[in-house]
C-alpha cells in the first residue's frame, strides 16, 4: 500500500519535502508532519489529508500511519530521532549531515549495526542528480581511463544568516565530500584549507571563498572552490581529468538563447531549483526502495565518513595545517 511518511521538521528542505511527498513522488503520501512550532505544523497538516500535526518527533512514530520517516529537522537533532527510528525498526530517510560530528555518527553507526541491518538513506541527493550520475557510470566503465583528479566549484548566490567557516565545511563542502568518496570510490585521506583574498559581500568572521584540498587513500588530489557569497546565482561543477581524457559537468544546462544582446542562457538561483531533480530522485528512489523492502543509496557509513572529513576539515581551517582523517574500521554491514 501507500507509504505514510512522518516529516520531521518543517524548514526550508522539510517544508520542501512535505510538498515533494504531496505533489511529485507516487507511492507515499504525508501522514505526519512534526516540528517544535505548533501553529506550523497545524497549518501545513490542515492543507494535507490525512496528515496529523505533531510536536513530538517520537509520538509521530507511534502513530499507526506512519511507516516510515524522513528527517530534515537540524543536524544535532538527528541522531535521537534516528535511535528512535532504529527501536521501531522504521526506514529512514535523513537530510545531511546524518549528525554533526564523527562521534555521534559513529554512535548511530554503532546502533544501526545492533539492528542487524540498514534502515538509513543518508540525503546526499547529487548522487541522484542526472549529471552526475552520468559522469558516475562513465568513471566506473573507465571511459576516460583512470581518474587523477578532480576539480570542484561550489557557489551559491549568498549564504544564509549566521554562517560560519565551520558551516562552509558541515554544510557546503560535505557534499564535495560525498561526491568525491562516490564517484572515486575511496576515502579521503587528508584535508587542507586555503583562503584566498575574501570578498566583500561575505558577513563578518567568514572567510569567503576557501580552496580544499583532499587526499585519497591512493594518492589522488581533489580542490574544491567554495564560494558562498558569489553574488551572482548558484552553480554546482565537477572537472575529472583522467589518464585518457577529462569530463566535466554543472556548466549550466537548461535553454541556450541567441537574442539581440547577446548568446547564452540562466543560472539557477539556489539548490531547490538546480537539483530539484536530483531531490526529486532521491526521495522517489527512498520510497520505492522502502515498498520493496529494501535499502539503497547513500548509506550511515558514508555520513560517518563524511563527518570525519568534516571534523578534518573545520581543524585544517583552525591550524592552517594538512589534517589527516581518523576513521574507524569499515563494518562488515557496509561493505
Ligand atoms: C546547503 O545546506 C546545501 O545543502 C546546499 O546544497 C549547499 O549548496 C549550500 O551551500 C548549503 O548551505
Amino acid at each position: 500500500g501507500t507509504l505514510g511518511v512522518a516529516v520531521i521538521g518543517t524548514g526550508r528542505m522539510g517544508s520542501d519535502h512535505v510538498r515533494r511527498i504531496d505533489d511529485v513522488i507516487s507511492g507515499a503520501r504525508v501522514a505526519a508532519v512534526v516540528d517544535i512550532d505548533a501553529a506550523r505544523v497545524k497549518a501545513i497538516a490542515d492543507g494535507i489529508e490525512g496528515c496529523t500535526p505533531y510536536t513530538d518527533p517520537v509520538a509521530a512514530m507511534d502513530d499507526p500511519a506512519v511507516g516510515a520517516v524522513l528527517i530534515a529537522s537540524p543536524g544535532p537533532a538527528h541522531e535521537a530521532t534516528l535511535l528512535a527510528a532504529f527501536e521501531r525498526d522504521l526506514p529512514v530517510l535523513c537530510e545531511k549531515p546524518l549528525t554533526p560530528d564523527a562521534e555521534s555518527a559513529l554512535r548511530v553507526l554503532r546502533a544501526e549495526e545492533k539492528l542487524g541491518h540498514r534502515r538509513v538513506q543518508v540525503g546526499f541527493m547529487r548522487r541522484y542528480d542526472a549529471d552526475y550520475m552520468k559522469l558516475k557510470d562513465r568513471l566506473d566503465q573507465g571511459a576516460y581511463g583512470r581518474p587523477l583528479m578532480l576539480h570542484n566549484k561550489h557557489r551559491n548566490p549568498n549564504c544564509p544568516p549566521g554562517f560560519t567557516n565551520a558551516m562552509m565545511i558541515n554544510d557546503s563542502a560535505v557534499h564535495e565530500i560525498d561526491v568525491t568518496r562516490w564517484l572515486l570510490d575511496e576515502e579521503i585521506t587528508s584535508v587542507r584549507v586555503l583562503f584566498p583574498k575574501p570578498t566583500d559581500k561575505a558577513p563578518e568572521g567568514l572567510s569567503d571563498p576557501q580552496l580544499i584540498l583532499f587526499e585519497t587513500a591512493s594518492g589522488r588530489i581533489v580542490d574544491t572552490e567554495l564560494f558562498v557569497n558569489c553574488g551572482f546565482g548558484y552553480q554546482v561543477m565537477c572537472e575529472a581529468v583522467c589518464t585518457d581524457g577529462t569530463a566535466r559537468i554543472g556548466d549550466n544546462h537548461g535553454v541556450f538563447a541567441n537574442t539581440a544582446t547577446g548568446w547564452g542562457g540562466t543560472i539557477d538561483p539556489g539548490f531547490e531549483d538546480r537539483f530539484a531533480d536530483a531531490y526529486d530522485r532521491q526521495v522517489q528512489r527512498w520510497v520505492d526502495a522502502t515498498r520493496r523492502g529494501e535499502v539503497e543509496g547513500p548509506s550511515v557509513w558514508d555520513g560517518y565518513a563524511a563527518a570525519a572529513v568534516c571534523e578534518a576539515g573545520v581543524r585544517a581551517q583552525e591550524t592552517g595545517e594538512r589534517v589527516t582523517v581518523e576513521l574507524a574500521e569499515r563494518p562488515a554491514l557496509y561493505r
